[in-house]
């Protein structure tokens, strides 16, 4: 495909580079037809340069971009001219959206670029999206973890954590929702380089995290953060490292009741939604929780399909699906921010 229309937004797709069994082979078919998820951003910018742009908030453990793409409104240069004569400099809000921290949860990488071609073809159309965008900007990391993606799909699909080498251990990676600044070291991580919730050594250690941390500590103003996981089918909000309450639990919980409904209002997918500690289990130094504490309040994580039958194997047909149900409980996450 030569465009973000006849990408094939049903199947699951790589990063950029070829497989690594196509090296010095002539690349099959498959793999030059399906257009890569690198290329697929830069596309959508190419075609959008007025509402679209990406930025590189840091590379990977072995180089690879950490791309973002930032949505903002066509009248964006005006307006943010305005912005910083009237507020002295600051950022508009944003609401941020990543997929694919843990590599081999497919599909929601598949449904990240399903949100990014959704925005662009809806803003200027729903009315919803589009008061949105007038006021606040949307940042999309669809590849979180593109060492770990790249892995998942040369040499093993099942592959969670970063690439990183634990000086030490043969054992590679640490789990990026155990690396944050929140609870760090308590229950729920693990402190073994083996473990597929291995902390790591200290807290932001993978330049994945701590790109994000960087990033979401110079913008500043940032008010919706929203972590996809597969799977489960739950909407969770903090704490995963503690049993104490968020301050604002009633507002996030029936937030969350709202969301949910919602996109089971399509094709009756039924989530569970809490704390996470109290609905998953006890988890310290996840995302979320670091998020949240930095003052971002709507700070949510969805597991989306299915609850185990295919697990992280979820077969393709499921993608579309997946990622429109999931649209609408965004929508109402997004929509709920912008009118606070
Ligand atoms: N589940 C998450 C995990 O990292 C989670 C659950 C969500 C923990 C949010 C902490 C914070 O274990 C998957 N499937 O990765
Ligand atoms: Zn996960």
């Amino acid at each position: 495909p030569r465009n973000t229309d006849s990408f094939d937004y049903s199947n699951y797709h790589t990063l950029s580079e070829l497989h690594q069994n196509c090296v010095g082979a002539e690349p099959d078919s498959q793999t030059v037809a399906s257009f890569q998820i690198y290329s697929f951003q830069d596309m959508l910018v190419a075609e959008n340069p007025s509402l679209v742009s990406k930025i590189v908030i840091g590379q990977s453990y072995q180089g690879r971009a950490l791309n973002v793409l930032k949505v903002r409104e066509a009248g964006f240069l005006i307006s943010s001219v305005r912005t910083e004569f009237s507020t002295g400099g600051s950022k508009r809000p944003a609401i941020w959206i990543d997929t694919g921290i843990h590599s081999r949860e497919w599909v929601t990488q598949a449904s990240g670029t399903w949100f990014a071609k959704k925005i662009v073809t809806d803003y200027g159309k729903d009315p919803a999206l589009t008061a949105i965008l007038n006021k606040m900007d949307i940042f999309l990391e669809i590849v979180t973890n593109p060492d770990g993606f790249y892995y998942t799909h040369n040499n093993n699909r099942m592959w969670r954590k970063t690439r990183k080498p634990n000086p030490g251990s043969s054992c590679v990676g640490v789990d990026p929702n155990r690396n944050w600044d929140a609870g760090f070291g308590g229950p729920g991580a693990s402190g073994s380089p083996c473990s597929e919730t291995y902390r790591g050594t200290r807290a932001h250690s993978e330049s994945e995290v701590k790109s994000i941390v960087d990033f979401v500590k110079a913008h500043g103003n940032i008010k919706a953060f929203i972590s996809i996981h597969s799977y489960s089918q739950m909407l969770l909000y903090p704490y995963g490292y503690t049993r104490t309450p968020v301050k604002e639990q009633a507002e996030l919980h029936s937030l969350a009741k709202k969301a949910i409904t919602d996109l089971a209002s399509l094709y009756g997918t039924y989530y569970r939604y809490g704390s996470i500690i109290n609905t998953i289990y006890q988890a310290s130094g996840g995302t979320i929780d670091w998020t949240y504490n930095q003052g971002i309040k709507y700070s949510y994580t969805f597991e989306l399909r299915d609850t185990g039958r295919y697990g992280f194997i979820l077969p393709a047909n499921q993608i579309l699906p997946t990622a429109r149900e999931t649209w609408l409980a965004l929508m109402t996450i997004m929509n709920h921010t912008f009118k606070n």
